[in-house]
This record gives C-alpha cells, sequence and structure tokens, in this order.
C-alpha cells in the first residue's frame, strides 16, 4: 500500500505526522482518541484510516510545511517552531502562506530562546551588534535581528548548536529550550525568548471544495472535545445547603454544576464538570469549605 498522488480533488484527507521523535506517539495518540484507528504499509511510512476516510503520511516534521505547500497532505501535525520558521522563509522569497496553525495541540511545549554565556553581562539585544549567533531558525533570528534594529551575523547549523560557542563558531545561539538541562550542561544562559512553541495542527489557508472539508470539520470538533477533556474531572460531593455558595466560589471552572437533594435528608449532593486540575490542595479547600464525600472521576467523552 503507498499513498495516492496529489490531485486537486480528493475524497479522503490525508495528515501528515511525525514519523518518530518527540511528536510522533502524541500526535498518533491524540487521533486515536479522536477515534482514528490506522492499518499500516510495511515501510511504515502511510497508515490507511480503517474507521474515517483520513490516512497519515509519517514523515520527519521538517517536511510537514512543504507537504502541506505541495498538496500532498491537507493537514499536519506540527512544532510551531518549524511551522514559524519555514513560514518565515516563504515569506522572504516572497512566497505565499500556505499553512496556518488551525488548533495548538498542548503538547511538545518548549521556547525558542536565545541564549549566551553565563559569563556574559545581559544588557540587551544590542549587545548582539557585529557577534554571531548560531541556529537551526536563521530566517525567525534574522526577522527578530531586523525588529530590533541590531545587525549581528546568523550562522546556520543544522544541529549541537549548543556547543557552537565553546567551539569558537558563535558567541551566542538561539535554539529550543524545554527543561533548560543542555543550556546549563553548556554553559548557557537564555536571555530572550522569540517564540513559545508547543505541537499545532496546520492546515490550508482556504476551505477545501470537496469532502475534505466535512471531514476536517469533524476532525476539529472531536480534537476540540478531546482537548477540552484532557484535564477534565467529574466532581462529585456532598454538602449542607448552607456551604453551596461558598463551594460554588471555589470552583470557577465548573460547567454547569448540578445541586441535588439527598433523598429524605438536608444534605445536598453536586457534581460539576471542572476543567482546571483537581489536585489535592484543591480537594482539601473543598473540604475545608464544607464538601464531603469527595470523589473525582474521570472523563471519557462528552458530545454537545
Ligand atoms: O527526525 P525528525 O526531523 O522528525 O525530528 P527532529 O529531531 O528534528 O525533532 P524532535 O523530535 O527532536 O523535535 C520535534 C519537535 O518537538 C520540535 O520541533 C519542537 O516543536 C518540539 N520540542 C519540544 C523540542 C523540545 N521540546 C526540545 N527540548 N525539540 C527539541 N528539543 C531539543 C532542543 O533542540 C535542545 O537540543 O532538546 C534540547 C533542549 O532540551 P532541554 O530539556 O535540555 O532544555
Ligand atoms: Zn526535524
Amino acid at each position: 500500500m503507498s499513498p495516492p498522488a496529489a490531485s486537486a480533488v480528493r475524497d479522503r484527507l490525508r495528515i501528515a505526522i511525525q514519523k518518530s521523535g518527540r511528536l510522533g506517539e502524541p500526535s498518533r495518540a491524540l487521533l486515536t482518541a479522536c477515534g482514528l484507528d490506522f492499518r499500516e504499509s510495511r515501510d511504515r511510512l502511510f497508515c490507511y484510516g480503517e474507521t474515517l476516510p483520513i490516512d497519515l503520511l509519517l514523515v520527519r516534521d521538517d517536511d510537514i510545511p512543504g507537504l502541506l505547500a505541495d498538496g500532498v497532505c491537507d493537514l499536519g501535525i506540527v512544532g510551531r517552531n518549524v511551522l514559524a520558521e519555514q513560514s518565515a522563509e516563504r515569506e522572504a522569497s516572497g512566497l505565499a502562506e500556505v499553512a496556518r496553525e488551525l488548533r495548538a495541540l498542548g503538547f511538545g511545549g518548549c521556547r525558542l530562546d536565545i541564549a549566551v554565556p553565563d559569563e556574559w553581562e545581559w544588557t540587551g539585544p544590542e549587545q548582539f551588534a557585529g557577534r554571531r549567533i548560531a541556529t537551526s531558525y536563521p530566517h525567525l533570528v534574522r526577522a527578530w535581528l531586523s525588529e530590533q534594529g541590531v545587525q549581528a551575523d546568523v550562522v546556520v547549523l543544522s544541529g549541537s548548536v549548543e556547543i557552537a560557542p565553546r567551539l569558537g563558531q558563535a558567541d551566542a545561539i538561539c535554539d529550543l529550550v524545554s527543561s533548560g538541562a543542555t543550556l546549563a550542561a553548556n554553559q548557557l544562559k537564555a536571555v530572550q525568548t522569540l517564540l513559545r512553541s508547543e505541537a499545532v495542527l496546520a492546515g490550508p489557508t482556504r476551505a477545501f471544495a470537496d469532502a475534505r472539508a466535512d471531514l476536517m470539520a469533524l476532525l476539529l470538533r472531536r480534537m476540540d472535545g478531546v482537548m477540552r477533556l484532557r484535564d477534565s474531572r467529574l466532581l462529585m460531593f456532598q454538602a449542607q445547603p448552607d456551604a453551596v455558595s461558598r463551594l460554588l466560589q471555589l470552583l470557577p471552572d465548573a460547567e454547569a454544576p448540578t445541586v441535588m437533594r439527598v433523598d429524605g435528608q438536608d444534605t445536598l449532593a453536586l457534581q460539576a464538570l471542572c476543567h482546571g486540575a483537581m489536585t489535592w490542595q484543591r480537594l482539601e479547600e473543598l473540604r475545608g469549605a464544607g464538601a464531603r464525600g469527595l470523589m473525582v472521576l474521570p472523563v471519557e467523552r462528552t458530545l454537545a
């Protein structure tokens, strides 16, 4: 089984996701949670959608914006950093934007930061005048430098950017940072964030005029449902009537709280879908305000 050739009209939707790497697994998990099921081709590059006419192409993340631009794929799950860099590159070459961010997906979070050697005393972007910044994101760095009105050399490296200052290839770097451990291990410190990134669903700038329009709308509806429920829990407890208004104040993230009378008693039973994290601390606060028999339940699916 191999992917059909790109064509103007299609009745199946094709989504590009990272084959391996940091975003591969969570991307598939998200699509599975949306009810999609796939049969993998032997070369593990193409996955045929069994439950819906939605197929997957498993590729390198850097190829995803290009596959969207060429119309080979209709949607892609990619880091905002990759999408932004390739959009900036297209803009610099005078090419029209072909993919836009449709949804932020809440995983793969990181920052694109400029970092300098620990011993630098950071005073501001003007410090980069006449210096060299090593990066794999030259278009974003150049755009930022020009916004700052600073002239610096951008040294393009495809990997191991963080060791460039020690090797004498550059004075500073611009790279992705999540925990900050890599910077610390290389005696660098972050001084400026250019972009806050996470995995995003990228898609066309114009609506589809064939069956893909409905498929995309269906997928977006399901994705929104899955993401809305990601941190949501059903909270249940009992309380005396005079404690209820105080308890509801402690639940600003509760959707449509339901209050019911417990049969034959003064006690009320409450249940609410809460969208914020239900930590032990929150439960203890609720208990302190009169909630009893607190129960937190996972919510698998909702359909409005
Ligand atoms: O093979 P392929 O080309 O598909 O994968 P890749 O190696 O280019 O990408 P991959 O899997 O490393 O990253 C995919 C996406 O994950 C990135 O485009 C980001 O959107 C996102 N992401 C989130 C990260 C990080 N966090 C991250 N920490 N991508 C890379 N890093 C690297 C960073 O470059 C640096 O080397 O991790 C190091 C820093 O991590 P900390 O934790 O030490 O700060
Ligand atoms: Zn890559």
